[in-house]
């Protein structure tokens, strides 16, 4: 079976949050796929690569001094932020307060982590900060806001975010996990310069085109992750912070080096060219009647009353739909203009 077996290739997929790593991404992967950083005593070199990882992460975020590590993705780097907050506050009874539009794996958090997870309704498909502050108690201990929703690419008022939890001495995490690698090059106010904001969420595997899993949790102060450490009696480290124990290897140096070739200027290309992609894409639906979210960064969302997903499926595409039935079209980086094109031939086919 495994011999006859293909990965899916992208050529058609228009649907996903992953891409092609960077070939030198790829290189770095397979070298590194024997290591594991949970043991930074016996693979020195990894643990090493890892530093280096979050080092860049923190110039990606505004973050002179940034501690953090490689996680397995935005989900545990979303879970493990929430648990920092919880395990800071001195509350019986903690909440999280959210947009309804952050993504599921902080649903997973709250249940994993004993958390009420409160989610407040969206304007315009950003946080609405009225709805946001009607939320909050002495309870609260982390309000979360979206710099690159999974659905709809928006990107939620951070600094209000960070004013808000403020109020009731609640943490601030950002989840950048879709949108941290095309954010810079762009005006928004979305990272640790820009607020004050604590954890933050920002996935190499993503828009980073590093391999899977590098997922990023970067934290404003070491403190912060102080608080996720557990003993290890018989490492030679005496404490972990990650969730997982055995971790890739593969995933750091690949993050490494993705962002070894491609930070500033290949990421900004990336930008530039996806974002045109995306505002050509937007343009021919619009063209055609359809009415379009967006895109405010490389993400389409399109009401297209046809019932598209399964023909276009026959054809080979990969779309995705929003909770509310929109077609959805990420463009990742492997998402080109001449897929597109052939996208839009195939629309006007039906
Ligand atoms: N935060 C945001 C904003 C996300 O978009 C995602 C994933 C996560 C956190 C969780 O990240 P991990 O999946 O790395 O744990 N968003 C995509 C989604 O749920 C993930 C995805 C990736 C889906 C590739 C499909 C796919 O082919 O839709």
């Amino acid at each position: 079976m495994l011999q006859r077996a293909e990965p899916q290739d992208f050529e058609r997929v228009l649907s996903s949050m992953c891409t092609v790593p960077h070939p030198s991404a790829r290189e770095a992967a397979e070298r590194f796929l024997a290591t594991n950083p949970g043991d930074p005593g016996t693979y020195e070199t990894v643990a090493d690569l890892e530093r280096e990882a979050v080092d860049y992460l923190g110039d990606i975020t505004g973050l002179s001094d940034p501690a953090g590590y490689v996680a397995s993705g935005g989900t545990e780097a979303n879970l493990q932020a929430i648990r920092i907050a919880r395990n800071r506050s001195d509350t019986d009874d903690p909440n999280v307060v959210a947009p309804v539009h952050a993504h599921f794996s902080f649903t997973k958090a709250a249940d994993v982590l004993g958390v009420e997870l409160r989610t407040a309704p969206a304007t315009d498909y950003r946080a609405n900060m009225e709805a946001m502050a009607e939320l909050v108690d002495e309870d609260t201990v982390c309000v979360v806001g979206v710099a690159g929703s999974t659905e709809y690419g928006y990107v939620d008022p951070i600094p209000a975010i960070a004013d808000l939890a403020e109020t009731v001495d609640a943490l601030c995490h950002v989840d950048a996990a879709w949108g941290g690698f095309y954010l810079p090059f762009t005006d928004h106010d979305w990272h640790f310069g820009h607020a004050d904001v604590d954890t933050m969420t920002i996935d190499p595997h993503k828009v980073g085109q590093a391999a899977v899993p590098a997922g990023g949790l970067l934290a404003r102060d070491r403190s912060l992750l102080d608080e996720l450490a557990v003993e290890t009696p018989y490492l030679e480290s005496t404490d972990q912070l990650t969730l997982t124990g055995t971790r890739s290897g593969a995933g750091v140096a690949s993050a490494v080096a993705a962002m070894e070739s491609l930070w500033p200027a290949g990421y900004e290309q990336q930008y530039e060219t996806s974002m045109a992609n995306a505002d050509w894409l937007a343009d021919q639906l619009s063209a055609r009647g359809h009415d379009v979210v967006g895109p405010e960064l490389p993400l389409v969302a399109a009401d297209l009353s046809m019932p598209m997903t399964d023909e276009l499926r026959d054809r080979g595409w990969r779309v995705s739909k929003t909770g509310a039935g929109e077609m959805r079209v990420v463009c990742m980086p492997h998402v080109t203009r001449s897929m597109l094109r052939s996208f839009v031939a195939d629309l006007d086919w039906y």
